[in-house]
């Protein structure tokens, strides 16, 4: 038992210097990002944001996720052959080194389902995306009632 310990504590040690000495490293960002406000009776809200891929490795961005929100999915828009619109579901976003994806007003979007507490114009709100071989990537945007203007 403590030598299979020792040796999973060591490879933590050779996992923690091969991601410092920049063998392969993801690193997502996510920018302009804002939630769309709602009534407080709405169960439901969607989110825009840009997310890049500024690592030197292709990721997989598998889903979203949100204190607030019981439930959460990225969802994409298709227009049907009889020209009406409908959302479904964005199993994941895969983007190469350098790459760029943007969720925005009319098009793809993230939704937030099951809301717990319905946030208000001026709070921020957590919101993650998780990853298919990293660690989810977190940030707080901010609940506003129109698009910003310079987005
Ligand atoms: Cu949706």
């Amino acid at each position: 038992m403590l030598n299979r310990f020792c040796k999973l504590v060591g490879q933590g040690v050779v996992l923690t210097l091969a991601m410092s000495a920049g063998v392969a490293s993801a690193d997502v960002r996510i920018s302009d990002g804002w939630l769309r406000a709602v009534p407080p009776v709405s169960p439901t809200m969607a989110g825009y944001l840009t997310v890049t891929n500024e690592g030197d490795t292709s990721v997989t961005i598998t889903g979203v996720r949100s204190e607030i929100a019981g439930n959460a999915m990225l969802h994409s828009m298709k227009t049907l052959e009889d020209g009406t619109r409908k959302m479904g579901h964005l199993h994941h976003i895969m983007l190469s080194p350098g790459e760029s994806f943007s969720l925005m007003p009319g098009g793809n979007h993230l939704m937030l389902m099951n809301l717990q507490r319905v946030p208000q114009p001026g709070e921020s709100v957590t919101v993650c995306l998780t990853q298919a071989e990293e660690a989810a990537v977190c940030t707080d945007l901010p609940v506003l009632r129109e698009a910003p203007a310079d987005a």
